[in-house]
């Protein structure tokens, strides 16, 4: 099922103590707002620690999931970029399987800052070059070493599949509420396979890929406001740098959060565009191929899109895979991201003028 609010870790100390880690716990705390999996703040008399409870809803492959997380995150580390650091159990396991659930336990990132919202362009194109870092970082990494720990995950004429069948079933009966937003996503059913079909036929080279780039997965420093890592490593997979652009301008290049219900709040902002675009393409260099900065813009448009379709069908579904703190959660989700991909729809030509200068002024 999705995450729940359940937030009290205190059930999971014995999970935790399960792990090879320094020092008695002095305190447990929810932590972060991811939506899928539950992470709480474990402080014991040495250290700060990070555990997480796994979503095996979302990922079943746990194994193969954390033999990814392991392999990138000790390239990393080799590569000199700071990472997560995992703490394996006492028999030595990189995660823990108990009744409880499945756990992993890391050391907490001190002393930074991970941001729900861009609060200026400055912050944005920091965020820009610790993703292009991260794509530089392990473009020598083997990546068919990689599990595909959710199949298909930015295939998005498969997700729009998804989109339809749920659409179909209408297991709520609430296809009735929002036919706008449907419709939205039924008209441009022709725009959803540029990607897929690039990437299959090589046009877009693939990568190793993030795959959830959104602000709050880097984490800076709070003194000098720098990027220090990047966190959420757990679709970490195959796939193309322009899904790591787009996700991360989804996010961040909006006017507003993900979930604002007043939508005249909501706009994609150009110059929130540039500013991300200067910090991940002056990080790749001359290491991103022409076809694949002509493709950024429409990066953009596709993981909003995208994006936007999986709230609505989840909405649809009845809320099985998002977490959500009220009735209606994804369907205001959605809403913002049909205004966005609308938006970038419109700016493209501009969008692209803008990669245009910046690759110019990066070389
Ligand atoms: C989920 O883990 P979190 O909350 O950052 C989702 C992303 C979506 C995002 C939307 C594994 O990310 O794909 O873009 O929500 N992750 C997964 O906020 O489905
Ligand atoms: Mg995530």
């Amino acid at each position: 099922m999705a995450a729940t609010n359940d937030t009290d870790g205190r059930k999971y100390l014995s999970d935790f103590a399960q792990f090879a880690i320094e020092g008695d716990v002095i305190d447990i705390s929810p932590f972060g707002d991811g939506h899928i999996a539950q992470t709480f703040y474990v402080q014991t008399t040495v250290r700060n620690y990070v555990m997480q409870r796994m979503n095996t809803y979302v990922f079943p492959d746990v194994e193969g999931l954390m033999a990814n997380f392991s392999a990138v995150t000790a390239h990393l580390e080799k590569k000199g970029e700071e990472t997560i650091h995992l703490v394996p159990t006492r028999e030595g396991r990189i995660f823990l399987r108990s009744p409880n659930g499945c756990f992993r336990v890391y050391h907490s990132i001190e002393n930074a800052v991970g941001y729900s919202k861009v609060t200026s362009g400055e912050l944005f194109c920091r965020a820009g070059e610790a993703f292009g870092r991260f794509q530089k970082a392990l473009a020598d990494f083997d990546a068919s070493c990689l599990s595909e720990v959710i199949p298909h995950f930015h295939d998005t004429p498969k997700r729009f599949g998804d989109f339809c069948a749920a659409l179909e079933k209408d297991v709520c009966g609430r296809a009735a509420a929002c036919p706008e937003e449907i419709a939205f996503f039924l008209d441009r059913k022709d725009t959803y396979a540029r990607a897929t079909d690039a990437l299959a036929d090589g046009r877009l080279p693939l990568r190793v890929t993030h795959n959830d780039t959104k602000l709050n997965n880097v984490l800076m420093d709070a003194d000098t406001g720098l990027a220090r890592a990047v966190i959420d490593l757990d679709t970490v997979m195959p796939g193309s740098l322009i899904f790591d652009f787009g996700d991360s301008i989804r996010f961040g290049a909006s006017t507003a959060a993900e979930d604002e219900k007043d939508l005249s709040k909501v706009h994609f902002d150009l110059d929130l565009f540039d500013a991300y675009a200067r910090g991940f393409c002056g990080a790749l260099k001359d290491d991103i191929t022409p076809y694949e900065a002509e493709m950024l813009p429409y990066g953009a448009y596709l993981m909003t899109a995208e994006c936007g379709m999986r709230f609505l069908g989840d909405y649809l579904a009845g809320d099985v895979y998002f977490a959500t703190a009220y009735a209606e959660h994804n369907l205001v989700r959605a809403r913002t991201q049909i205004r966005l991909a609308s938006e970038m729809e419109q700016r493209q030509e501009e969008m692209a003028a803008v990669i245009r200068r910046v690759l110019k002024d990066s070389v």
